[in-house]
């Protein structure tokens, strides 16, 4: 590979001061079974993460990251602006970062077929959540009868969102698309499987980058979606094509959710009690907005839905939080209990 520039991969210099003396610079763009794959100034190169970091599920590399190198190992991860998370899985209480340092998240969907609102509006949570700023991205225009209205009818949900419609066959929207990940932004999408993302990647980057489905319906030869990788396309930009987002956990916190349903929190905000649970207090001003068709039900309920994942999401937390500390303590008790034996 030709020598790149690492502004072009996404580097900005206010990012060297946490780089150790005597490292060097770059960027992971796959991350496997430990073994990572990073682009450098010089190119790509095979690296692997130092002994601290590899058992880190947190601070630990992941696609996306700015590591620092020093030869072949990887001696310290650069702090993240953003960070995609895994919290579903895991046997701690952290969170798994599954791509970090995204800009700009593509939710994608197909408009062929009725609009799954409810799956946009977990998406955007998510993004917004993740750190990174969303735009909807509507695939198969090619398949759609009426463009516009598809478009439309999922703008009023994604509240302060572009929402773009895009053809990975005929390439219509595709500039658009492009405009939003210029040289050095990272995009990553992320959208149920079947919807065109792997298409979408191929048809940004001009060329294959990610195996799609109905090509060979039974996979073999070819390298499904099932790990993450960062490609650069052809205008400088990179891209993380994302697996199933289902895996992709809200945060426990409330804040992407706020974001994603700027409305409803808005309304919230006006109701006579600063504490409102919008369950039929008096006063009410996110009932009387459903009251008069300001606010679609079905969006409220998808609102309350999202905030108790959450809020289960905390408590889940909390309680592995608590069984690590647990198991920490018997740990040093047991040392311990045992200790005056071996000294002698
Ligand atoms: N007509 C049409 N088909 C598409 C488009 N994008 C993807 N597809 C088809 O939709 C199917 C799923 O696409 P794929 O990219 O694998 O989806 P992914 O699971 O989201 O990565 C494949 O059969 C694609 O050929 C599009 O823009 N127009
Ligand atoms: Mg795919
Ligand atoms: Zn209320």
């Amino acid at each position: 590979m030709p020598r790149v520039e690492l502004s072009d991969l996404g580097w900005t210099t206010d990012r060297a001061a946490a780089l150790p003396a005597g490292s060097e610079a770059a960027r992971v763009v796959r991350v496997d079974r430990g073994r990572l794959t990073v682009l450098t100034a010089g190119g790509e190169r095979r690296a692997h993460p130092a002994p601290a970091l590899r058992d880190d599920v947190v601070g630990g590399p992941a696609v996306g990251d700015w590591v620092a190198l020093r030869g072949e190992l990887a001696v310290a991860v650069l702090p993240r602006r953003s960070a995609f998370t895994r919290t579903a899985a895991g046997r701690t209480s952290a969170a798994q970062v599954v791509a970090a340092n995204v800009d700009t998240v593509l939710v994608v969907d197909a408009l062929t077929g009725p609009a799954r609102l409810r799956r946009v509006e977990r998406y955007l949570a998510v993004a917004w959540s993740s750190g990174a700023a969303p735009v909807v991205v509507l695939t198969k225009a090619d398949l759609c009868p009426d463009v516009p209205a598809g478009v439309a009818q999922v703008a009023e949900d994604a509240v302060g969102v572009p929402v773009l419609a895009v053809s990975s066959i005929t390439g219509e929207g595709l500039d658009a698309v492009r405009a939003l990940v210029p040289a050095g932004a990272t995009a990553a999408m992320v959208g149920p499987s079947g919807v065109g993302k792997s298409s979408l990647a191929n048809a940004l980057a001009g060329h294959e980058v990610a195996g799609t489905r109905g090509i060979r319906e039974d996979g073999r030869g070819r390298h499904t979606t099932t790990a993450r990788e960062l490609h650069r396309l052809p205008g400088g930009g990179l891209l993380v094509d994302t697996p199933g987002l289902r895996e992709l956990g809200l945060h426990d916190d409330a804040e992407g959710i706020d974001r994603a349903f700027a409305d409803v929190a808005e309304l919230g905000t006006r109701c006579r009690y600063r504490d409102c649970g919008h369950r039929g207090e008096p006063g009410c001003a996110v009932a009387a907005a459903i009251d008069d068709g300001r606010l679609d039900p079905a969006r409220f309920t998808s609102w309350r839905k999202l905030q108790a994942e959450a809020h289960r999401q905390q408590l889940r937390v909390d309680a592995r939080a608590r069984a690590e500390e647990r198991a920490r303590l018997r740990a040093v008790h047991r040392a311990r209990r045992t200790q005056p034996n071996r000294v002698r």
